[in-house]
């Protein structure tokens, strides 16, 4: 570790690094100085982290992924070297507000949600564990898309998070990798050669990512697509100066932008090339420093794990035996062995929209080799599975699933729900195929991010009574269960969570216009805008509880503030729909003065991790209410529970297990299970029947339809009032009057109020399961066979 004193480092960055004397420099200037101050540490045990891979000689894992949602990461740094306490200090010293330079970081977006959050998670978690790890993804230009709120719509503006210098990384000019695309391929016997017909380059920036207490760094490898010219110099000499910079414009337009499309499928040639671009990169990439210490490709699948976070990267599998066969020379069927020995796929979602498929004219348009081997590789599957049905190829289309299946030797779903519904639907016989393939590995989040430094007030309650052993084994927090009995522990942890509340509900007075009363419930559903996730139930049981209000104010209400936030894809109409009838509903009920004292309602415009990280530890309720059977994992619902907030949810994805684990008294079931589900789709009119049962649920419908919360434009709303009442695919009417009366129920809970703390604490002491370390040693051992080196 660094000998230096933080402060003398950050004036040095500043003056010399950034040239800016102290009594003239910006929030900007201080927040970049004490990056580099803190990156200057982290770039100590990243260089011990390598020197040690490659003396061990040990096996690596590389995780591909099109997103990696990292957020800010200046904090995590500064946590995970156990710096905060200088920091603090060198700015108070220095006459700065802490809070205020560290805020000015921006939130790097590349990622829609859960998916890309999740390779978050495990980067971190790989580092923590010292097990050695690359991710690799795409550097875009653009993250995910920011989000304003104006006349109650959701708009979108590009998000610019590379328009200030990027901190934490490092850009390697040096690797640059040329990208083929298109062209002619020439069969000589049984190989080929491809000849793209265009290529760009994908060049390295390289960010170190560091575990806790800074005994590991792993790198986050992103590529930038490049023109392999700067311009064309004999058009600019022409004049034509915008035709000149156009092959420049084409080349970077690959890394440009992130799809914004969450759980479902783009299907757009550009997000093909994205695919491709940066799977090939990184498998050269892995070959190139494989050779560097090997010189024999056949033992690969000892030193490389290859992980495909989702189908997103699954060319890696025809890519990987092109490299192999094409180009190294080994015979087809050794190529195939060998990729399949290296790779294994993460599935996230069974849900028909996003499971991505390509046309065969775009797929051999853009990658003629790769289709002819992807039906050499089904052609061969279904030779040595003669009873097959299912194919990765068929219908004129390549099926990106079966083709990850195919040339994966491990299979994952991410919760035990979500797994056994992959062996039962999607993967049935695939899985009847190849029985050993498919395991479960429950999502994890990490919780050095999402407990210890976004929630320093309980943290800090937590180390007080049980030591800081819990930072990297999370199970310790059972030991928080001797001290429930104890009343004055379990004021202390009521006041911390009462002291978040009051702090979000400064910050919401500052930022949002109003402040909500910190005792009042708060009842939060944050996460992507999607149908299935049912934004709209929690909006309609809002709409019910308000007219309930209404007709009986006196009938001892527990006082509730529905929080929501989230992003629709731009263009899911019925998910901005949603948002519309959300923040229309908050303006009529807020406005209620009948209703005021129980009731509030917010939208809190562009959610993204650092939102997350002020909305969780504030939390009361978390409502996890998704169809049964929808929902994959989920991983808010975790920092929720571990953050001592209960869930109000259904029996889908990790749910399940929270609810195991933390004990079902502490938990509020409602709803229909997988099963259920399943069964009520084919009752005809099943919406229509549900609302006929309930009053309560046929007032609210009806109030939305009529356009009660539209004034001037009753017909708003309507579109989701026929669609709960009519076709509702995802059962929001037949699931409303269980949800209705267990939110009832948490009414009467949360009234008690040493009887909710206890729930909240238990919640807290029994998370310490759904811990990224956890799901990473599961992987570790389950399917990369790769170790810890610290
Ligand atoms: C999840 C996605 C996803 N599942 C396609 N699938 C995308 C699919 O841009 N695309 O094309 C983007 C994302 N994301 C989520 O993964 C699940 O819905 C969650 O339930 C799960 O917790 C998360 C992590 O496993």
């Amino acid at each position: 570790m660094s000998e230096t004193l933080l402060k003398d480092d950050i004036l040095r960055h500043l003056t010399y690094t950034l040239g800016k004397d102290p009594d003239h420099a910006q929030t900007y200037d201080w927040r970049m100085a004490l990056s580099f101050a803190v990156r200057d540490r982290i770039v100590e045990s990243w260089f011990a982290a390598t020197r040690k891979t490659y003396d061990a000689d040990a096996k690596r894992v590389y995780y591909l992924s099109m997103e990696f949602l990292i957020g800010r990461l200046l904090e995590d740094g500064i946590i995970n070297l156990r710096l905060l306490d200088e920091a603090r200090e060198a700015f108070e010293t220095l006459g700065l507000d802490f809070q205020t330079v560290v805020e000015d970081e921006p939130d790097a977006a590349l990622g829609n949600g859960g998916l890309g959050r999740l390779a978050a998670c495990f980067l971190e978690s790989l580092s923590t564990l010292g097990v050695p790890a690359y991710g690799y993804g795409i550097r875009y230009e653009h993250g995910l898309f920011k989000q304003g709120i104006v006349g109650g719509r959701q708009v979108e503006t590009p998000e610019t998070w590379l328009s200030q210098q990027h901190a934490w990384e490092f850009e390697r000019p040096e690797v640059r990798l040329p990208i083929g695309f298109g062209g002619k391929v020439k069969v000589t016997g049984e190989r080929a050669v491809w000849t793209p017909a265009e290529a760009v380059d994908a060049e390295g920036f390289d960010t170190p990512i560091v575990g806790w207490q800074g005994k590991w760094a792993n790198t986050l490898r992103l590529w930038s697509a490049k023109a392999q010219e700067p311009f064309d110099l004999n058009r600019f000499n022409e004049g034509a100066y915008a035709a000149a910079a156009e092959p420049e414009a084409l080349a970077r337009t690959i890394s440009r932008v992130l799809y914004p499309d969450d759980s479902t499928e783009a299907g757009k040639e550009l997000r093909l090339k994205q695919e491709y671009f940066f799977t090939a990169a990184s498998l050269r990439d892995i070959l190139r420093r494989y050779d560097s210490t090997h010189n024999d490709i056949t033992q690969l699948p000892k030193r490389v794990a290859i992980q495909l976070n989702d189908t997103h990267p699954a060319i890696a599998g025809p890519e990987l035996v092109r490299l192999l066969h094409d180009e190294r020379g080994m015979t087809f069927d050794d190529a195939v062995e060998t990729a399949r020995a290296c790779l294994s796929y993460t599935n996230h979602t069974l849900l028909p929209e996003a499971l991505e498929s390509w046309g065969e004219g775009l797929f051999g348009r853009l990658l003629p080799r790769h289709l002819t081997l992807v039906d050499r590789i089904d052609a061969a599957h279904a030779k040595a599975n003669p009873t097959r049905k299912v194919a990765a190829r068929g219908d004129g289309q390549v099926k990106m699933g079966e083709l990850s299946f195919i040339m994966a030797h491990k299979v994952n779903g991410v919760s035990a729900l979500h797994t056994g519904l992959m062996k039962e639907t999607v993967f049935e016989e695939l899985h009847r195929l190849h029985l050993e393939r498919i395991v479960n590995q429950t999502n994890g989040v990490t919780p050095r991010r999402w407990l210890l430094s976004c929630n320093p007030r309980l943290s800090g309650l937590i180390t007080e009574s049980i030591g800081d052993a819990w930072v990297d084994d999370l199970e310790q927090l059972k030991g928080l269960e001797s001290h429930i009995e104890d009343a004055a522990w379990l004021d202390a942890y009521h006041a911390a969570k009462q002291d978040n509340k009051a702090e979000l509900s400064n910050w919401m007075g500052q930022t949002q216009g109003f402040a909500a009363d910190p005792h009042m419930m708060f009842d939060v559903q944050i996460k992507r805008m999607h149908e299935y996730k049912r934004q709209h139930l929690n909006i309609l049981e809002t709409i019910a509880l308000w007219q309930e209000i209404r007709d009986n104010p006196n009938a001892g209400w527990t006082p509730r503030l529905k929080l929501f936030a989230g992003k629709a894809a731009p263009s899911y109409y019925f998910a901005k729909d949603i948002i519309r009838l959300i923040n229309d509903v908050a303006e009529i009920v807020n406005a209620d003065p009948v209703t005021s004292p129980y009731l509030k309602v917010a939208f809190i415009p562009n959610y993204n991790v650092s939102l997350a990280e002020k909305l969780i530890p504030a939390a009361d309720l978390s409502e996890q209410i998704s169809t049964a059977g929808k929902e994959a994992s989920g991983t808010g619902n975790m920092k929720f529970a571990l953050n001592g907030a209960p869930t109000i949810g259904t029996l889908d994805g990790a749910n399940v297990e929270i609810r195991e684990h933390v004990g079902e008294e502490n938990f509020f079931l409602f709803g229909m299970t997988a099963q259920e589900v399943m069964d009520r789709r084919s009752v005809a009119d099943h919406a229509a029947q549900a609302i006929a049962a309930d009053p309560r649920l046929a007032r609210a419908v009806e109030a939305v339809r009529k356009g009660t919360f539209a004034p001037g434009d009753t017909d708003r709303h309507a579109g989701i009032a026929y669609n709960i009442a009519g076709p509702d695919y995802f059962l929001v009417a037949s699931d409303f009057s269980d949800y209705w009366r267990v939110q009832r129920e948490v009414d009467s809970a949360f009234a008690d109020e040493k009887g909710w703390a206890r729930m909240a604490a238990l919640n807290t002491a029994r998370s310490g399961w759904f811990s990224s370390d956890r799901t990473i040693k599961g992987y570790v051992s389950d399917i990369w066979g790769a170790s810890s080196l610290l």
